[in-house]
């Protein structure tokens, strides 16, 4: 019997517990992050003829290491390589939703992009999970996770992704940023980071204090003034941060997305667009 190892991320309130139950039909074992005191929750599945190892990583919106929670998900995709990161996505709130698979895809993680609560925008939006799939290139599934729909599309697609091994999200940035990136990139080349290179390019230029503080442990302190010095000349020439310009291109990359895979059926009322 092979093992497959999946790790389960979502914006808090994606559904991810209710998604974690319906997959190991409950049965967890409950301990702690290392050191800290936020909860750890691990199960197990049979499917096939593969046993599933589920652990389920802190609700997040992003993969920084600002705080403990998205400190804790990050380590454990660079640390403990899961074979699959099961992303759980909103239905009623893709674009956010999606930032996070953004990161996850650009840290180079094996992914399965679950559109969660798909009950809730019924005769609203239609979702083509199938162009989904195409334009992301990893497989995407709808489920409503509260009345056990798509949880036996969701098993298969785990299998599927656990064979993938697709090359890191390379979003184009703009000749500026990308400038940027090749040039932090380039002085990095001498040092093995668990982060992919671009990864950690862009994680300096957004200020990421983990990845800072590694650098320089490494001794490349001077890598990090030379981003510092080049994102204040960002900032004065395009009056913009260039951590929001980043971000920007991120939600850049996700609305054509939206825009080729899913069609409002009618306008989305308030009470939905605002939750
Ligand atoms: P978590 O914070 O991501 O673990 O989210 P939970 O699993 O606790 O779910 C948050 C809320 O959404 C709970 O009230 C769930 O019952 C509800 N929920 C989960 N999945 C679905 C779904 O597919 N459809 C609907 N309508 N509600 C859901
Ligand atoms: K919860």
């Amino acid at each position: 019997r092979k093992t497959i190892r999946v790790a389960l991320m979502g914006n808090p309130n994606s559904g991810k517990s209710t998604i974690f139950n319906a997959l190991t039909g409950g049965h967890a074992h409950v301990g702690n992050w290392p050191g800290v005191t936020v909860e750890k929750k691990e199960g197990k599945l049979r499917f096939k003829d593969y046993e599933i190892i589920c652990t389920d990583l802190p609700g997040t919106y992003s993969l920084t290491s600002f705080s403990i929670d998205e400190r804790i998900a990050r380590d454990f995709i660079i640390k403990e390589k899961p074979d699959v990161v099961i992303v759980i996505a909103d239905a009623t709130n893709l674009l956010r939703s999606l930032y996070l698979f953004v990161l996850v895809r650009e840290l180079g993680a094996n992914v399965v992009l679950d559109i969660n609560m798909v009950d809730m925008i019924e005769g609203k939006i239609d979702i083509n999970n199938k162009q989904m799939e195409n334009l992301l290139k990893v497989p995407v599934v709808l489920t409503s996770a509260i009345k056990n729909e798509g949880i036996e599309d969701f098993k298969n697609a785990i299998l599927k992704a656990s064979t993938l091994g697709e090359t890191p999200l390379r979003i184009d940035y703009g000749e500026d940023i990308e400038e940027l990136i090749f040039e932090v990139e380039n002085k990095l080349k001498s040092l093995a980071t668990p982060l992919n290179r671009r990864f950690t390019a862009l994680s300096l230029l957004q200020g990421d204090p983990q990845v800072i503080e590694e650098i320089k442990n490494n001794g490349f302190g001077d890598v990090i003034d030379f981003v510092a010095y080049k994102s204040s000349e960002f900032e004065r020439n395009f009056k913009v941060d260039i951590e929001e310009k980043i971000i920007e291109y991120r939600y850049g990359y996700i609305e054509s997305i939206l825009k080729q895979s899913t069609k409002k059926l009618v306008s989305i009322d308030e009470r939905l667009t605002l939750s």
